[in-house]
């Protein structure tokens, strides 16, 4: 191993300009390095523990260069493997990684993973209101910016804060927010918001919305049934992921366009909705799902099966995490679109560099790596807030999936 490769330092950095973030940087023996992601959203200490204590040790003194080797190292060679918070940690190396080699390089990561098939990758932001003329304002101000993809989320008649919403976003330190759902209003709602959606801004929006796996099998068949007439880019997350069968049910009562995935974390979990064809985007979160290695394996995976991809782009990874997702967008044939959103204006001082926004499309510069670079000194000015996401409960006062 050449001396400029060996792994002398691994660094986890926690802070939070505005929102938590796990941030990692590797750095080898001749000063070369590489910025990584490892935020979970309201576990993020469970990560930095996990690469403190236990990879950080396993990193010191082998070869940056080794991208595979030290992935199969951490996830298999550790008999522990897989779950949120161990393939988070992982996809933190595996992205620094990424990072340094193309540092090393003098090549952006894209160019790495086989270089542009595309000039940008097309993107969708959130559109969300209190009612459904609000939701419709929203996007209405997104396609003026340029977005031919929207995300529409409206908050539900009669019940107390409804995911996706204003109310809902929040991040309280004190204690989950209670929020509420019941399928009834829901299934009324949404088909709605759709109606009053396409008669105001017409049919060429491509529109999407995320249940984010409230409903039952039947409850999903019947809402994709009902929107199939509003022609949708994707209705996303229907159904909980522990249970990929009932996706059958869906596809056999209607051809509205499913994407899933932001809660798997490894391309097991994606197999039996890729192999069966049961979703059309898969929407993995790289940073949950052991990094960009994996990501081209199930992508990979997805383009055999004519599935496209589609990485969870939420608020709560960070810049780092949406470069890992562009890099691999730009070099992915079976790219669908990526979900991308602004993050406060604090982060800048802490992360420099990540995607840029233009007329509907997200890049990256040609910097080698990612492009990115952590300032550590500005991360010491946002110490860690405990925060929580919400949960939800039904109107009788039972837990529900959020
Ligand atoms: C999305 C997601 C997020 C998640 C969040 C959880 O589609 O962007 O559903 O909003 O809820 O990432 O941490
Ligand atoms: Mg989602």
């Amino acid at each position: 191993m050449s001396s400029s490769l060996k792994i002398t330092d691994v660094r986890t950095i926690v802070t939070c300009p505005g929102r938590n973030f796990v941030l990692l940087k590797i750095v080898t023996e001749s000063g070369l390095y590489g910025v990584g992601d490892g935020t979970l959203n309201g576990r993020e200490l469970a990560v930095a523990e996990t690469l403190r204590e236990y990879i950080t040790p396993l990193l010191i003194g082998r070869d940056a260069d080794q991208i595979e080797d030290i992935w199969q190292s951490l996830f298999r060679g550790t008999y522990w493997r897989g779950g949120p918070v161990l393939n988070t940690a992982l996809a933190a190396v595996d992205v620094a990684l990424w990072d340094l080699k193309g540092r090393r390089a003098g090549l952006p990561v894209y160019s790495l993973l086989g270089g542009r098939t595309r000039t940008g990758a097309l993107c969708y932001a959130h559109a969300a209101g209190e009612t459904i003329e609000e939701t419709t304002d929203r996007a209405t101000v997104l396609m003026e910016r340029g977005f031919r993809v929207v995300r529409v989320q409206t908050a539900i008649p009669g019940t107390s804060g409804t995911y996706g919403t204003a109310a809902g976003s929040v991040q309280p330190e004190d204690g989950p927010l209670v929020e509420q759902f019941e399928p009834a209003p829901y299934l009324r709602t949404i088909p709605r918001l759709f109606d009053h959606l396409r008669a105001q801004l017409g049919e060429e929006v491509e529109l999407c919305h995320d249940v984010h796996e409230r409903l039952t099998p039947i409850q999903a068949a019947r809402l994709a049934k009902e929107l199939e007439p509003h022609h949708l880019f994707f209705l996303e997350d229907p159904l909980r992921p522990e249970h990929p069968e009932s996706f059958r049910l869906i596809r056999q009562h209607s051809t509205t366009p499913l994407a899933m995935g932001e809660l798997f974390t490894s391309r097991w979990d994606c197999l039996p909705l890729l192999t069966e064809q049961l979703i059309d985007f898969i929407r993995c979160d790289l940073v949950h799902t052991g990094g960009i290695t994996e990501g081209r394996k199930i992508a990979a995976i997805a383009e055999s099966f004519q599935v496209q991809t589609a990485w969870h782009g939420p608020p709560d990874i960070s810049p780092i995490g949406h470069a890992a997702n562009v890099h691999l967008d730009l070099a992915t044939a079976n790219f669908g679109v990526q979900e991308w959103v602004e993050h406060p204006p604090e982060v800048a001082d802490v992360i420099h560099g990540g995607p840029t926004y233009h007329d509907g499309y997200l890049n990256v510069s040609d910097a080698p790596g990612l492009g990115c670079e952590i300032d550590e000194q500005a991360a010491k000015k946002y110490p860690y807030i405990r925060g929580w996401l919400p949960v939800t409960r039904r109107a009788d006062g039972s837990v529900h999936d959020w």
